[in-house]
């Protein structure tokens, strides 16, 4: 049996960038390794991209969860349809970065799988098909969207199987600084659990796939419009000033966005993940779809994307910033309250340890203090 260091050289090779027309030649290997996902034995890697495929979903060669390394293009395959993951479509890292919440609504189920691979079922849900779009609110709701009902569902405390919201189409989701909750599939939405709000439409036969917002509250979304999808950025979230960044990328039914940690890479996925530069829309780099265990066939890929990025030390609401709403439950926090798990339970209390010695104390207070100035907007 070839050791973990010959499978990790050998889907590099068969997984990386390799031309199409080698594709029938390396199918054997692929097969061989569709049977043994190989997870990463480094865990979640910050910047590491992880992304859902699948096949015709249902036909025992479905599903596959990857990772990849921007850096070095190598990939790694975590979960395959025999590890239960039946047609996989959303995914996004849970806020305390603990997990990556996978949406698999072909087996009605949505999972967390943590750092060494193990998927610990999170909800089962009856739903007609996939989803693409999960976020999480500031109180810790999660929510996410099924694509042929068009439902919005929403587990209030992350905690209650919670059904319903209005009816709005599926697509990405994504949420602002300030807490606003935003839709992308066909028009871009704002909703809460009891309101939709038209905010933009797209041209008549393509309209919004995805979207993401960077830390200076700039909107990305991705449409299907001709030519072969286009891409606008909205500086500062302003409806009135779209930037069109590229166009001619879609190669696929789907279109998903994320975004590096340093904000400096905006990742397109559309058959092929394109690393784009966010004020340009120059790409950078480019990964082509993965050969499918079916000869001549390729996964649909991504259909959904996610970029690790933990939250740091001293963000102790897990919402990506360290600002004024930190000190709180940073207080909480250090001193041991209760109420801290009570308010905070999709956080977690031991980034409270700024100064990352291994307990949080009153040792943590100036370092906490240094980087509520430092990362002051
Ligand atoms: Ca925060
Ligand atoms: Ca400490």
């Amino acid at each position: 049996m070839a050791s973990p260091s010959h499978l990790s050289a050998l889907s590099s090779h068969v997984l990386g960038r390799t031309p199409l027309r080698r594709a029938a030649a390396i199918c054997t290997c692929w097969v061989a390794i569709a049977a043994q996902a190989q997870p990463n034995p480094a865990g979640f890697v910050p910047g590491h991209v992880f992304f859902s495929a699948r096949g015709a979903c249902g036909d025992g060669f479905d599903s596959a969860l990857f990772e990849l390394d921007p850096e070095t293009g190598e990939r790694w395959l975590w979960k395959t349809h025999l590890d239960g993951l039946i047609c996989p479509d959303g995914l996004r890292f849970t806020p305390d970065g603990r997990y990556l919440r996978i949406l698999d609504f072909g087996a009605s189920r949505i999972w967390d799988m943590d750092a060494q691979g193990n998927l610990i079922l999170r909800y089962s849900v009856l739903a007609p098909a996939g989803g693409n779009g999960l976020i999480w609110d500031r109180q810790g709701t999660f929510y996410c969207t099924v694509n042929v009902s068009g439902q919005l569902f929403y587990f209030p405390g992350d905690q209650l199987p919670g059904f319903g919201g209005p009816a709005m189409s599926a697509g990405g989701l994504a949420r602002t600084r300030s807490g606003r909750l935003l839709a992308a599939n066909g028009w871009l939405k704002e909703f809460t659990t009891s309101s939709l709000t038209l905010l933009q439409q797209f041209g008549p036969i393509g309209g919004a796939k995805s979207i993401v917002i960077d830390r200076s509250n700039n909107w990305y979304v991705a449409t299907s419009e001709q030519p072969l999808g286009r891409l606008y950025k909205y500086p500062n979230g302003n409806l009135a000033t779209p930037q069109l960044l590229a166009t001619n990328y879609q190669r696929g039914g789907y279109i998903t966005l994320a975004l590096s940690p340093d904000q400096n890479t905006l990742y397109v996925g559309s058959s092929t993940i394109y690393a784009m530069d966010p004020n340009t829309g120059a790409v950078q780099e480019s990964w082509p779809e993965v050969p499918h265990p079916h000869p001549d066939l390729f996964y649909r890929m991504p259909v959904g994307m996610a970029v690790y990025d933990p939250p740091k030390p001293g963000d102790l609401n897990c919402d990506g910033f360290i600002d004024n709403f930190d000190i709180d439950p940073f207080l909480l926090a250090l001193t041991g309250d209760a109420d801290y798990e009570l308010r905070y339970f999709f956080c977690d209390a031991n980034l409270a340890d700024v100064n990352q010695d291994g307990q949080a104390d009153l040792f943590d207070i100036d370092p906490f203090i240094q980087r509520l100035i430092h990362e002051a907007p």
